[in-house]
């Protein structure tokens, strides 16, 4: 069966492991994360290498990764000494992921090892920007934001990676007839309070950001049967 998250931005990760056999995940299951494992909470890091290392999950990109490889001065062996000669676009790119909640994550960054924060960076610039399932039938576009600039006839690999990763969707968008669209980034609670904590289910689109960067439970869908988990 097929699940997927978002936004969990550095969630407790015990609670991570509790959703996943709350909902009875296994190795024949395949899980997708649609970006945004890092900053706010304190656990970022444990994600990504929890991601890097599953035959069954895949993490995409979310706009913090995008913030966080654009830092890639932080990943090098020197970084301690180039921190100290940053050039405007590096300082820039810094200041904006900074502003964004990535202390507890550059704090993580540096408390693994050299080689493993240069395994994290190769990796991080592996995440694919989308991907499209079919389950049971059904078709289902995954992004990061949803899609700027929606058109039906538009390809996925015409959209920029902006578009598919900082896009603010509205609750009057509409996208395919045919497929969902299913994203996070918006977490449900800027829609309206009665939606904090749930997950928001259109007929073109889901947004499943049920708002873990504030510390509510993460919800988990199954797209099989649209069974969703939570803690709580
Ligand atoms: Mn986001």
């Amino acid at each position: 069966m097929i699940y997927v998250i978002s936004d969990l931005h550095g969630y407790p990760f015990e609670g991570f492991m509790e959703l996943l056999k709350k909902a009875g995940f296994s190795d024949d299951d395949f899980l997708y994360a649609l970006g945004d494992v890092v900053d706010r909470g304190k656990n970022g890091i444990d994600y990504l290498l929890w991601f890097k290392e599953q035959n069954n999950a895949e993490l995409l990109l979310g706009n913090h990764e995008v913030m966080m490889r654009k830092c890639d001065f932080l990943f090098h062996p020197d970084a301690i000494e180039l921190m100290e000669k940053l050039d405007n676009d590096q300082r820039v790119n810094l200041g904006i992921w900074m502003y964004n909640g990535a202390e507890e994550t550059i704090r993580g960054l540096f408390a693994i090892s050299q080689e493993k924060r240069q395994e994290l960076f190769r990796y991080l610039c592996t995440l694919a920007p989308y991907r499209t399932v079919k389950v049971g039938g059904r078709e289902f576009v995954l992004t990061h934001s949803g899609l700027r600039d929606f058109s039906p006839q538009k390809s996925l690999d015409d959209y920029s990676l902006h578009d598919l990763v900082w896009n603010r969707p509205e609750l009057t968008d509409r996208y395919y007839e045919d497929k969902m669209v299913v994203f996070g980034h918006t977490p449900s609670w800027k829609f309206g309070e009665e939606y904090e904590g749930k997950i928001i289910i259109t007929d073109t689109w889901i947004d499943i950001d049920a708002g873990a960067g504030r510390g509510l439970s993460p919800v988990l869908l199954r797209l099989d049967d649209m069974a969703q988990f939570s803690l709580g």
